[in-house]
């Protein structure tokens, strides 16, 4: 071969080389549509920065970056007269130079407007750096997605304040149900080396709108409160803070005793008072902007104020009048339910925080799981948000996929968040959505927040699967607008992602869109819960009735019998339907009517109970874990045709995902089935697909190494 043919050859090579993943989102390959190209081109010349500050440096870098990549040109600083883009913060004196509105844009929102169209100059403005960077984040989607940007018309500001993410790291990089490698803090290093990958991931929540991160497990150690890791602590978040990222710790309640040297950590003790309220100080003086305390207490075994007769609105309370000079929040999870009181799970939440109703200081959040249990594939709304009207209520999401096929399966997250966010809870009548309940509309509330519990490790393309991206980045989008719809989210997130060709957007919009209603099929379908594998939580295992607590026991949730299945949460059962408004609770208490994704939550229904579809119970649930298996072959017959769409390496990576998660589904439908039909004692329908194993087989089962346990 010649010379210049093999370097052409090289360089092709180069071109075609496969995607690993680490740009996530961020990708700025040039636009490979020509016309498009063309236009914005003509469209973009220059780009001029009117003020300075380190974040402002951030976002000029990444427009230059941004546009430099996708139009494949430079693109100059100066001043050029037409086809410029300025980026400037509210201006001292108006001097009409933009006809931006600042009032509404708040901390942190932003404007992009077409400010002159003739000489084609478009403003991204902001009260605020941080706000302007979104902007420029904004704008740059705007050309990966390929829209127009002509006429410029838009304000974007977030519908809730603190959009975090929960990181379920230890100290030693385990991450508590994490499965996409280690921790990326790496604790031992810190503070003298700083990864490349803290400044990348905090770019990445920029782009999207996150703006706190809590660094470590609920289950927390005291360990990170001392002041060698507080100075860990600290070189994240010197990091961090020019993107917009505060940190939070989760403080473990029990650390003056271990900490401190304490004798007690009762929350109305003053010494107690006395040593958060130092330890507070101490942390802002080396963090001016730390964010505040995450809270895990009394909950699977984690200190709290209950363990001194105290409350929890006590336990808030002390550690908010500890930051609150500070202006720093408390996060109080509602996660809270115990082994030794007799009563539904499902209601043990709202019976321990409805009475607490506006007892909370004014800088405390309760953060609430979106459902009653524990992110399970579905699960209804937890009735905690229609009825605390006096307490701003969180949202708590798992991204990381614990329930939901851990590492390998692909599922799209977005469709359960929205199912929570859009359910009425009917606290003010109707209308009351989640949503609005949460954003702090319905009651007013001074601070509101979102958090989602990460599914980031050191895996180069961060999350393991390519698709659990998507869920990191639904996350923050929705956090920031929660009016979004998900195949809007998908649509943006597949296009900055993949590309743009049509086929490819709307083949991998339709997978994402089936994906999450596929694992309710064949997991747990009809509002079955929790009856997955003991402890690693991986793989179906309805029959385990041994576990250390009745209420981590499947036969717990499921309740077969040779009658029937589900759980009776009725006025004749538990009654924890009596916790929603009387419209919710018309919706589903009864069984005839009950909306058939929610039936065996609420309902202990015979296996004879005639379903919509004209079938028995039993024979619609092996109808619907057949449906589940059969969308992810169709989820990969869908993908094998985009072989010529996708880089070889996220292509085979995928492809090899969706046959695991084929195989997966296939064990979770005949485990269950086999299980079941030993109550029911129904065969499965004529022509239905044999189980490969015995019962026996699948109970024996075991996975000592799952990760993330
Ligand atoms: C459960 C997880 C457990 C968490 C707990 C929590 O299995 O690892 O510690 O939630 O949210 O889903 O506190």
């Amino acid at each position: 071969m010649k010379p210049l043919l093999l370097f052409l050859f090289f360089m092709q090579a180069i071109a075609l080389k496969a995607e690993d993943g680490y740009r996530l989102w961020l990708r700025y390959d040039k636009i490979d549509d020509a016309a498009l190209l063309q236009q914005y081109r003509s469209q973009i010349g220059s780009v001029s920065f009117e003020n300075t500050s380190p974040t402002l440096s951030i976002a000029k870098k990444e427009l230059l970056t941004g546009l430099e990549g996708l139009l494949n040109k430079k693109i100059t600083g100066g001043k050029s007269i037409n086809n410029r883009i300025v980026v400037l913060l509210k201006p001292k004196e108006s001097g009409g130079k933009t006809t931006a509105d600042y009032n509404p844009l708040g901390k942190e929102g932003f404007s992009i407007l077409t400010i002159d169209k003739t000489k084609n100059i478009i403003v991204i403005t902001a009260n605020t750096d941080i706000g302007c960077l979104y902007g420029v984040f904004h704008f740059l989607r705007l050309l990966q997605t390929h829209q127009s940007i002509q006429n410029l018309n838009i304000t974007s500001v977030p519908k809730i304040q603190n959009r975090i993410l929960n990181h379920w790291d230890n100290l030693n990089r385990h991450v508590e149900r994490g499965y996409a490698g280690l921790s990326i803090f790496n604790w031992h290093e810190l503070p003298g080396y700083i990864d490349q990958r803290y400044i990348d991931y905090a770019r990445a929540n920029a782009s999207i709108g996150i703006n706190g991160t809590v660094l470590t497990n609920v289950n927390a150690n005291a360990l990170v409160l001392t002041k060698d890791y507080l100075q860990k602590v600290k070189a994240l978040a010197d990091v961090f803070r020019p993107y917009g990222l505060k940190v939070y710790l989760t403080a473990r309640f029990s650390a003056p005793i271990e900490m401190g040297g304490l004798k007690t950590a009762d929350p109305l003790n003053d010494s107690v008072r006395l040593w958060w309220k130092a330890k507070a100080d101490e942390i802002y003086a080396l963090i001016p902007d730390f964010g505040g305390f995450l809270v895990k207490a009394n909950s699977e075994g984690q200190p709290g104020p209950q363990n001194y007769g105290r409350t929890h609105a006590d336990g808030a309370n002390m550690l908010a009048d500890a930051v609150v000079p500070h202006g720093g929040i408390v996060m109080w999870r509602a996660f809270v339910y115990s082994n030794e009181t007799p009563e539904d799970r499902f209601k043990q939440a709202y019976n321990e925080f409805k009475p607490l109703d506006g007892k909370f200081r004014k800088n405390v959040l309760l953060q609430v799981k979106n459902g009653p249990i524990d992110f399970q594939p579905r699960e209804p709304f937890s009735p905690l948000f229609g009825a605390m009207p006096q307490t701003p209520l969180m949202m708590e999401y798992q991204i990381t996929q614990e329930y939901f096929g851990q590492g390998t399966h692909l599922v799209y997250e977005a469709p359960l968040f929205k199912e929570v966010l859009d359910a009425d809870t009917y606290a003010s009548g109707k209308g009351s959505t989640v949503a609005k309940v949460i954003d702090g509309s319905l009651q007013n509330y001074s601070i509101t927040g979102m958090a989602g519990v990460a599914n980031i490790g050191n895996e180069r393309n961060w999350t393991n699967h390519p698709f659990g991206q998507a869920n990191w980045y639904a996350f923050g989008r929705l956090a920031w607008n929660h009016d979004l719809s998900s195949a809007q989210i998908a649509d943006e997130w597949i296009r900055q992602t993949f590309g743009n060709e049509a086929k490819l957007v709307s083949t991998i919009k339709n997978m994402m869109l089936a994906s999450r209603e596929a694992v309710v099929n064949y997991m747990t379908p009809l509002g079955l819960a929790h009856i997955m594998g003991t402890g690693h939580h991986y793989g179906p295992a309805p029959w385990v009735s041994n576990a250390g607590r009745a209420d981590w026991n499947p036969v717990y949730y499921h309740r077969a019998d040779s009658f029937g299945i589900g759980f009776n949460r009725t006025a004749t059962g538990s009654n924890a339907l009596a916790q929603y408004a009387p419209e919710v609770q018309k919706q589903w208490n009864d069984s005839n009517t009950c909306d058939e994704k929610f039936l065996l939550w609420f309902h202990h229904v015979s296996w004879q109970h005639k379903m919509n579809s004209g079938r028995n119970l039993w024979n619609e649930l092996c109808a619907k874990y057949q449906q589940g298996v059969d969308t992810v072959r169709w989820m990969q017959q869908q993908w094998s045709s985009l072989k010529n769409f996708v880089d070889e390496e996220r292509f085979k990576q995928v492809q090899m995902f969706l046959t695991v998660q084929e195989k997966d589904a296939e064990w979770w439908r005949d485990a269950c089935l086999l299980y079941f039909g030993t109550f029911s004692k129904m065969p499965l329908p004529i022509n239905y697909e044999k189980p490969g194993h015995t019962l026996d087989y699948y109970k024996s089962l075991k996975f000592p190494f799952a990760p993330g346990n």
